[in-house]
């Protein structure tokens, strides 16, 4: 699963992408810093099963931190998009070219209105104007490659007689686009037309707004005035200094929560200061630093993920090698047992016999897969 990290110039996205993922990306405070872009490895949150089995876990795919689990997701952070884009302005289109994989958008927009939708320092701006710029300008690109489709698709449909809507599914493939997000989108408008371009990019490609910056005040003037229920106020730059003081072991901080601790002697008195104003500022006001709560909506609530533990021994929760939780899957919800299976291995699935619920209880083929299932899946060996 790939997450696209999406923004106008300067908003913060590769701080973003490294506070998510710790790995190395440039930063600056000008425009167009990020060229190529930069993938890693995020993680969302959620309940590890071990709590409630009273067990103690060994995850490999994953990891978990008293309790609560992180397993990973992909993000991709990439250039800043700017008004007519689709067109080539800017750093032109070809980037969104990277996103085509990505099953959801994170646009990290820049509450605080220090710069305009092309990056460059202003007085104020209203932040309010690039959410409907980045949207028109994903979805213009994407009725590019819907026209393009269409007219490769033509001659095809002349010739055999095939309805060019049953045609551009397969083309449109590339894209991370299914056929059951062609059908959906093309109910009641024609394929040609701007608004299936854009029922398309609201299904296959979702935005959560992360409102960054959300540490200076006038960002959080601005996340009142607007008071927009879809906008989660963020600062990424805070979550970066705090995970990096945590791995420093200079303080003791579970990504998403709302406090940390000092556990080092070791802090100078700025150190202090930085840490204090992070806390007074960001997590006191707004119950967390807001980046582990973007990707955790997108990926649970908005992708409708649940996380799912296979284990090959049900009575210890174990794999074969006796490590207890060893992995966290993620899959859509409506998964049944069979198709996780698939998931799994082709030869489980193969000779897939149905599978063992945490109480041991036998499970079927079209067992519907709920949020922290621990199962067994049983095969031919
Ligand atoms: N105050 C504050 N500044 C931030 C925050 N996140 C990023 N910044 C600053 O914003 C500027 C731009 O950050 P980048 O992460 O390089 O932004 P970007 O969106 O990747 O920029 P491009 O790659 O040029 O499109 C830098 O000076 C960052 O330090 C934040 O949460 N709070
Ligand atoms: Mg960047």
């Amino acid at each position: 699963m790939l997450i696209g990290l999406v923004g106008c110039p300067n908003s913060g996205k590769s701080t973003f992408f490294k506070a998510l993922t710790l790995a190395e990306a440039e930063t600056a405070n000008y425009p167009f810093t990020t060229i190529k872009p930069n993938q890693g490895v995020a993680y969302v949150k959620t309940e590890c099963p071990c709590k409630r089995l009273g067990v103690k876990c060994n995850p490999n795919n994953s990891f978990c931190i008293n309790g609560t689990r992180f397993v990973p997701v992909k993000v991709l952070d990439v250039a800043g998009l700017v008004p007519d884009a689709h067109e080539g302005k800017g750093l032109g289109n070809q980037f969104l070219s990277d996103l085509v994989q990505a099953c959801g958008l994170i646009h990290v927009l820049d509450l605080s209105g220090k710069t305009d939708w092309e990056g460059k320092s202003v007085e104020s701006w209203d932040p309010g104007k690039n959410i409907k710029m980045l949207e028109e300008e994903i979805t213009r690109w994407l009725w590019g490659i819907i026209k393009k489709a269409i007219e490769k698709s033509k001659t095809k449909s002349r010739a055999e007689g095939i309805p060019i809507k049953n045609l551009i599914a397969k083309q449109l493939s590339g894209l991370g686009i299914s056929e059951s997000h062609v059908k959906e989108a093309l109910e009641r408008v024609e394929p040609e037309s701007y608004e299936f371009a854009e029922n398309l990019r609201k299904i296959s490609k979702p935005i959560v707004i992360a409102g960054n910056k959300i540490d200076l005040n006038e960002a959080k003037e601005n996340f009142e005035r607007l008071k927009r229920g879809d906008l989660i106020p963020c600062s990424a730059e805070a979550e970066l200094a705090l995970k990096e003081a945590a791995k420093k072991n200079l303080i003791e901080y579970v990504p998403g929560e709302k406090d940390f601790k000092i556990i080092s002697g070791s802090l100078n008195e700025n150190q202090r200061k930085a840490l204090e104003i992070i806390r007074k500022e960001v997590l006191e006001k707004f119950g967390s630093t807001g980046v582990q709560d973007a990707l955790n909506h997108m990926v649970f609530s908005v992708l409708k993920m649940i996380v799912v533990y296979p284990v090959a021994n049900i009575e210890r929760f174990s794999d074969s090698r006796g490590n207890v939780l060893p992995d966290a899957y993620l899959v859509e919800r409506g998964t049944t047992l069979k198709e996780f299976a698939k998931k799994i291995h082709s030869d489980i699935a193969e000779n897939f016999m149905g599978g063992l619920d945490m109480e041991r209880k036998k499970i079927g083929a079209d067992y519907e897969l709920k949020d922290g299932d621990v199962i067994q899946i049983l095969f031919k060996k």
